[in-house]
C-alpha cells in the first residue's frame, strides 16, 4: 500500500501552519516520519519553518503519560486506574467546594493553561471544572505576554479582545518591534513575507531591536536601541511624527477622539534626550521618521522584546498610537482589528484580585502572581492548583516559588501528555491524548480581512491508557454527579441541533457550568468520526452567524441565514481538512468589530505613566549590571512542546549567548561553563559567541530545561532552568507581566564543582542524542 499523507497543523507556535503528514504504517507506532507544508491550507499556503519537520518528538517518545499518577507521601509517583483517580479527585474537590461556599469565600480553585500553542480543544471543557468551583482565577502563558496589549485595547477600541492583526503581505512598510520572525515566526508564512519586502525596492522594513537579529539583518533601517528603552524611542518618534505634521488629520477626525490631550503630552517629550537615552543613532531615528511618513501603508508587528520589557502595558499603548495617528488602521496592509469564531479570552470590567491587587485582564490573572495566590497568608487563597496544558514549574517567573506553590497546594492535579516538571510535583497526573490522537483546533484566528479556521481531524488511535481532556472532564462531572441522567442526555442527543441549547436551558440555568459537557454528551455523539470534542464549536457557529451574518455568507459564498448558516458554517468546519475561511470582511466593516463608535486615543493612565518616564531612574544596578534576554527564541527551540533532547542536535545544551567582549571580561572562553546571577537565583550554563548582541546583553534560550529520562531510570536536566533566575516581583504595574528581555544580572565564572555537575550532565545528554531518544 502507498503511503498516504494527512492533512493536520503545526503545533509548535502559535501560527499553526497546515501541514501534511506521513505516519509510519506499522502498527503501533505514532512515529510522524515525513512532513510538507499543506499548499491547500487557504491561510498559510505550504508554508511551514525548520521546526515543522521534527513534530515526530512532539507526540512520539518515551516520556509520555500513558496511566493516572498518585503522588505518595515521599514525593514519587504510583500508577493508579482513572477510575480511582477521578474518584478521588472528585471527593477532593467536593469538599473544597463546600468548605468555600460554607466559609462564604471565592471558590479557591487555581487554574492555569487550558490549551498550548495548538491545543484549544480542552481548555473550554477545563473551564467548565472552574466555574463549577465558583472560581473566577484563571492564569496561563497569555497572562505572562499578551495582557498589558489587551488592557490597552479595551481602553482604546472598547473591548479586551478587540485584538489587532497585522497586513505584513500587503504593506509596503513592516515595522518589526521587540520580535524576530526570522526564528519566531508569529505571523503567516513569516520568512516569505520578510524575503519578499528585502527583494521589493518599493517595500520597506524597520527593525527595533537591541541585538542585530536575523531579522534586522535584511531591514532597510535597524535601531539597535538600549534594552528597555522603547518607551523613550516610540514617545520619541511618534513626537518627531507630529512635529513633522505626520499625523493623518482626515483619519483623526473621523475614526478617533482624544487626540489633542495625546499631542500635547507628546509635545512636552525630550526629544533629544529621550533618543540619547536610547543610544539610537539621531540619524537612524530621522531616517525611521522618513520612511513611516512616506508609506502608505504601514504594518507594525510586537511582540516579546516590547511586552515582556520595561514598561510594557506603556509600549502596548505607544506602538498602537504609531499607526493610529498616522492613520495605517483598517486598509489593506496596515493593522486592523479581527473577527473570531469563539474569542479565546474573555473581557473583564476592573475586578481585582483580592490578593495581589492585580486587575483581571481578558478573564486572567498575571501568571507572575500565582505563587502568591497560594501561599499567601490570606482566608481566601488558592487552595487547588488545576493544570492543563502547560509547564509552570518551568515557564512561569521564579521557579523556587512556584514549586513551593505547587507543592502547597492542599490539591494539585496537572492533565498533560508528557511527564513535565509541574507533573512531578503534582498530587495527581492524568495523562491526556496527543494533539495528534483526537481532534483538535487552536483559537489562534487573527487574520482580516478574511479569517480562518482550522479543525484537525486524528492522526493516530489516542496512546492506550490516554484520554481526550473532553472525557476526562466529562467522567469527573460524572463522578461530582452534576451530569443529567442518560434518558434526559439520550432526549437531548435527538433534538434538532438548532433547538438543542433551546431544549437544555432548563438544565443549564440551574447549572451553567456544564454546558460544554452537556454539548459533548449530546451534540456531541452525533458528530461524525468521534469528533466528539468539536461540538463546543457549536455555540460559537450560532452567535456568529446572528451577529455577522454577511461576513460568514463571504466566506462560505452561501445565501443562508440564522441557524441554517451557523450549521452550514459548523458542517464547513467539520469536513474541511485544510481549514475554511470563516468570516471575510469589507475594510469598512473593521469599525464594525470594534465596541468603541471611535478609536480612544487618550489613555489617561498611560499618559500620566508617560509624562513620569524619567531616563534617570533607569540607571543599571551596579551588582547586576547585564541585560539578559531570557527566553530566547531560536531555530530550535520550541516552548516546552518537543521534551527528548534529540530533536535538536544544534545547540543541545541551550547556551548563553554572550559577546567576545563581555565574555573576555571574566576571563572566560567560548564552550567554558558559565554562571548567570540574577537578584534571584544563579545557573550554569555553556557560553557561546554572538556578536549580534548589544554591548552588556546576555540571551538564554527558552524551552530548555526539562528533566528528561537518562537511560537508566532516572533523570538527566537538559539546558538552563531559565525561570530559576526570574524575579516574579519584577513586573509590569498593570498587567503584573514579567521583564523577562531585559533581566539585570551577572556573569560569573562556574565553580570547579558547578562546571563538573554541568559537564556530567551534558555528557548524559548528549549521549541520548546520539542514541536519538
Ligand atoms: N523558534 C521558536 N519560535 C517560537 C517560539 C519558540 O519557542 N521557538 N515560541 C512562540 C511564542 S509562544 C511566542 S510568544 C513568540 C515570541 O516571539 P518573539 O517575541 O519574536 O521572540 P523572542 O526571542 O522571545 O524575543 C523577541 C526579540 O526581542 C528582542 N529584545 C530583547 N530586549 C528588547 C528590548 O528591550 N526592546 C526591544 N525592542 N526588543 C528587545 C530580542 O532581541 C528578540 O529578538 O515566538 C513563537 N515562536
Ligand atoms: N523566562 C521566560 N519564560 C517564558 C517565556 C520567555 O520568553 N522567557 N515565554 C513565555 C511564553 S510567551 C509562553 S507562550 C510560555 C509557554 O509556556 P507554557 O504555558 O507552559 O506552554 P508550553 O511550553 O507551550 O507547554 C505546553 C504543555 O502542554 C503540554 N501539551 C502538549 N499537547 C497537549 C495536549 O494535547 N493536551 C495536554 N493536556 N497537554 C498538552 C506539553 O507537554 C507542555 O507541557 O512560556 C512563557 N515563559
Ligand atoms: S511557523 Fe513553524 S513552528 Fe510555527 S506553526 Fe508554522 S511550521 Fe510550525
Ligand atoms: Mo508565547
Amino acid at each position: 500500500m502507498s503511503p498516504t499523507w494527512h492533512k493536520t497543523a503545526c503545533s509548535l507556535c502559535y501560527v499553526n501552519c497546515g501541514i501534511e503528514v506521513l505516519t509510519d504504517t506499522d502498527a503501533g507506532t505514532r512515529a510522524i516520519t515525513r512532513v510538507r507544508g499543506d499548499k491547500d491550507n487557504p491561510r498559510t499556503q505550504g508554508y511551514l519553518c525548520q521546526k515543522a519537520q521534527r513534530l515526530t518528538w512532539y507526540g512520539n517518545h518515551n516520556d509520555r503519560l500513558d496511566t493516572p499518577l498518585r503522588r505518595r507521601p515521599d514525593g514519587t509517583h504510583e500508577p493508579i486506574s482513572w477510575d480511582q483517580a477521578l474518584t478521588e479527585i472528585a471527593t477532593k474537590l467536593t469538599t473544597i467546594k463546600n468548605q468555600d461556599s460554607a466559609a462564604n469565600r471565592p471558590g479557591s480553585m487555581a487554574y492555569v493553561g487550558g490549551g498550548g500553542q495548538g491545543n484549544h480543544s480542552g481548555g473550554g471543557y477545563g473551564f467548565a471544572l472552574r466555574k463549577w468551583m465558583n472560581s473566577t482565577r484563571f492564569f496561563g502563558a497569555l497572562s505572562q505576554e499578551k495582557t498589558g496589549d489587551f488592557w490597552v485595547n479595551g481602553k482604546m477600541f472598547g473591548g479586551q479582545t478587540n485584538h489587532t492583526a497585522e497586513g505584513v503581505e500587503d504593506c509596503d512598510l513592516l515595522l518589526v518591534i521587540g520580535c524576530n520572525p526570522w526564528l519566531a515566526n508569529g505571523f503567516n508564512r513569516a520568512r516569505s513575507a520578510v524575503n519578499d519586502i528585502k527583494n521589493d525596492p518599493a517595500r520597506k522594513m524597520i527593525v527595533v531591536d537591541p541585538r542585530r537579529t536575523e531579522t534586522a539583518e535584511v531591514a532597510d533601517v535597524h535601531l539597535p536601541l538600549r534594552p528597555g528603552t522603547d518607551a523613550y524611542l516610540l514617545a520619541a518618534i511618534l513626537a518627531l511624527i507630529i512635529q513633522r505634521n505626520g499625523q493623518d488629520e482626515n483619519f483623526l477626525e473621523h475614526h478617533t477622539i482624544g487626540y489633542d490631550d495625546v499631542a500635547a503630552t507628546l509635545a512636552k517629550v525630550p526629544v533629544d534626550a529621550w533618543i540619547a537615552h536610547t543610544e539610537v543613532p539621531r540619524a537612524d531615528v530621522d531616517k525611521a521618521v522618513d520612511l513611516i511618513l512616506q508609506a502608505n501603508a504601514m504594518t507594525v508587528r510586537v511582540e516579546l522584546g516590547i511586552q515582556q520589557g520595561r514598561n510594557s502595558t506603556l509600549n502596548s499603548y505607544l506602538e498602537k498610537l504609531l499607526y493610529l495617528i498616522t492613520g495605517n488602521f483598517g486598509r489593506p496592509g496596515t493593522n486592523a482589528l479581527h473577527s473570531w469564531l469563539m474569542p479565546l479570552w474573555s473581557e473583564s470590567r476592573g475586578e481585582r484580585s483580592e490578593i495581589t491587587g492585580f486587575e483581571y485582564i481578558g478573564g486572567m490573572l498575571p501568571l507572575n502572581t500565582l505563587a502568591e495566590e497560594i501561599l499567601a497568608d490570606h482566608p481566601h487563597r488558592a487552595r487547588i492548583l488545576w493544570v492543563e496544558s502547560s509547564n509552570p514549574a518551568n515557564t512561569a517567573a521564579d521557579t523556587a516559588g512556584i514549586e513551593r506553590a505547587i507543592r502547597a497546594a492542599e490539591l494539585s492535579v496537572v492533565i498533560d501528555v508528557a511527564y513535565t516538571e509541574t507533573a512531578a510535583l503534582a498530587d495527581y497526573v492524568l495523562p491526556a491524548a496527543s494533539q495528534h490522537e483526537k481532534w483538535e483546533f487552536t483559537f489562534f484566528d487573527f487574520e482580516f480581512p478574511t479569517n480562518y479556521f482550522h479543525l484537525r481531524p486524528p492522526l493516530f488511535d489516542p496512546l492506550p491508557g490516554t484520554l481526550v481532556e473532553a472525557e476526562i472532564y466529562t467522567r469527573l462531572f460524572d463522578k461530582l454527579g452534576v451530569l443529567p441522567d442518560q434518558s434526559t442526555l439520550d432526549e437531548l442527543t435527538n433534538t434538532d441541533r438548532a433547538s438543542l441549547l433551546k431544549a437544555a436551558a432548563p438544565i443549564l440555568q440551574e447549572n451553567p457550568a456544564i454546558a460544554p459537557i452537556l454539548l459533548y454528551r449530546t451534540l456531541g455523539r452525533t458528530l461524525p468520526d468521534g469528533a466528539a470534542t468539536a461540538a463546543v464549536l457549536w455555540p460559537g457557529c450560532l452567535t456568529l452567524a446572528k451577529r455577522m451574518p454577511i461576513p460568514v455568507q463571504r466566506a462560505l459564498q452561501s445565501t443562508n441565514e440564522g441557524p441554517a448558516l451557523a450549521a452550514e458554517l459548523f458542517d464547513r468546519i467539520l469536513t474541511s481538512p485544510s481549514g475554511t475561511p470563516f468570516t471575510q470582511h469589507e475594510y469598512d466593516e473593521v469599525w464594525q468589530l470594534m465596541r468603541h463608535d471611535r478609536v480612544n486615543l487618550a489613555v489617561p493612565e498611560l499618559l500620566s505613566w508617560l509624562e513620569k518616564l524619567d531616563p534617570a531612574n533607569d540607571r543599571p544596578d551596579p551588582d547586576f549590571p547585564l541585560s539578559l534576554i531570557n527566553g530566547q527564541r531560536r531555530r530550535h527551540n520550541a516552548n516546552q512542546i518537543l521534551r527528548p533532547p534529540s530533536w535538536r542536535r544544534t545547540d543541545p545544551d541551550g547556551a548563553l549567548h554572550v559577546r567576545t567582549d563581555d565574555l573576555k571580561a571574566i576571563n572566560a572562553n567560548e564552550g567554558d561553563w558559565v554562571a548567570v546571577v540574577s537578584r534571584t537565583g544563579r545557573i550554569v550554563v555553556k557560553a557561546e559567541i554572538d556578536d549580534s548582541l548589544r554591548k552588556g546583553q546576555l540571551a538564554l534560550p527558552h524551552g530548555f530545561g526539562m528533566a528528561v529520562p537518562d537511560g537508566h531510570g532516572g533523570r538527566v536536566l537538559n539546558g538552563p532552568r531559565i525561570n530559576v533566575l526570574t524575579d516574579a516581583t519584577d513586573r509590569d504595574p498593570i498587567a503584573g507581566t514579567p521583564h523577562h528581555k531585559d533581566m539585570p544580572v551577572r556573569l560569573e565564572p562556574a565553580t570547579a564543582e558547578e562546571a563538573e555537575t554541568a559537564e556530567r550532565d551534558a555528557e548524559i545528554v548528549h549521549a541520548l542524542i546520539s542514541a536519538g531518544s
